[in-house]
């Protein structure tokens, strides 16, 4: 069973490269830090292939995929994983680059690498994809403007996924976290602010990147006429708040 992660040189991917590779899959672990990909690699050995692109570049993209060795390109599992936050200022004033990072990482890039792959699973008549996406599709929050809607993004379209998809064995589930400590999100966010960062995870037992790799594990390995369409996890200490009102 081949599984490909993208991600995987840091947090939520290194993780669920690690479980996959412990429960017998083989892992394809995509990221741009060639680096952290061949430590990951060293670990885990021949079952781990590290290919390094930029998920943001289209042709990168695509030569990674087509120009898999002939026995990692069958793949069964995508966990489209790569992805990012950057900045938590108000829609007036936030970096329109960053906006446009998000968006070509969180919404372009998995939805080409989907796009890519899918074919294949639906001519073997087997895959599945997972999407990570976050409580952050499902609530606004302050300063979650672009972010959170390219997670809804991932939300519809890994429903409408399904839909296509209906009359095939290919399932597509959506991973919903709440907050998660343990991996560089927060560092990521803040552009390398360690204190800033840190003060995000301060006082919570946040959920850990090996919660989000089990529950990876756990949609995998239901029976094959199970689909999980979406979970949502988040930390006992997280919660919500009330709407709020601006009084005059
Ligand atoms: P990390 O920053 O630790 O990991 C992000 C991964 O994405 C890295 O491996 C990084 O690799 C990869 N990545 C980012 N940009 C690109 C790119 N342009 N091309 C290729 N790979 C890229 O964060 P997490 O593990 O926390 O996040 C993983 C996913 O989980 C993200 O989609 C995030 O939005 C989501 N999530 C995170 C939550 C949290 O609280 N941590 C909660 C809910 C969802 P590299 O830098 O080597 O390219
Ligand atoms: C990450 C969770 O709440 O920081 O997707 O946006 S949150």
């Amino acid at each position: 069973m081949i599984a490909m992660v993208t991600g995987a040189s840091s947090g939520f991917g290194e993780a669920i490269s690690r479980a996959l590779v412990q429960a017998g899959w083989k892992v394809i672990g995509t990221g741009r830090r060639v680096e952290r990909l061949a430590g990951l690699q060293q670990e885990l050995g021949q079952a781990f292939l590290p290919l390094a692109f930029d998920i943001q570049d289209k042709e990168a993209t695509q030569a990674a995929i087509t120009g898999l060795p002939m026995e990692w390109a069958a793949i069964d599992l995508l966990v489209n994983n790569a992805g990012l936050a950057l900045g938590l200022a108000p829609a007036h004033q936030a970096d329109m680059d960053e906006w446009e990072q998000m968006i070509a990482t969180n919404v372009t890039g998995l939805a080409r690498i989907s796009r890519l792959v899918l074919p294949g699973m639906v001519a073997r008549q087997k895959g599945h994809i997972v999407n990570i996406g976050s409580i952050a599709g499902n609530y606004p929050y302050p300063g979650g403007n672009v972010y959170g809607a390219t997670k809804a993004f991932v939300k519809q379209f890994s429903l409408n996924l399904r839909a296509d998809l209906a009359g095939t064995p290919v399932r597509v589930t959506n991973v919903e976290p709440g907050l998660c400590g343990g991996t560089e999100f927060s560092n990521v966010r803040f552009h390398g602010d360690d204190a800033k960062a840190a003060a995000v995870y301060q006082g919570v037992e946040s959920i850990q990147p090996e919660d989000i790799a089990n529950t990876v594990l756990w949609v995998c390995q239901q029976p094959a006429h199970v689909n999980i369409n979406s979970i949502e996890l988040m930390p006992v200490a997280q919660s919500f708040g009330p709407l709020t009102i601006s009084r005059r």
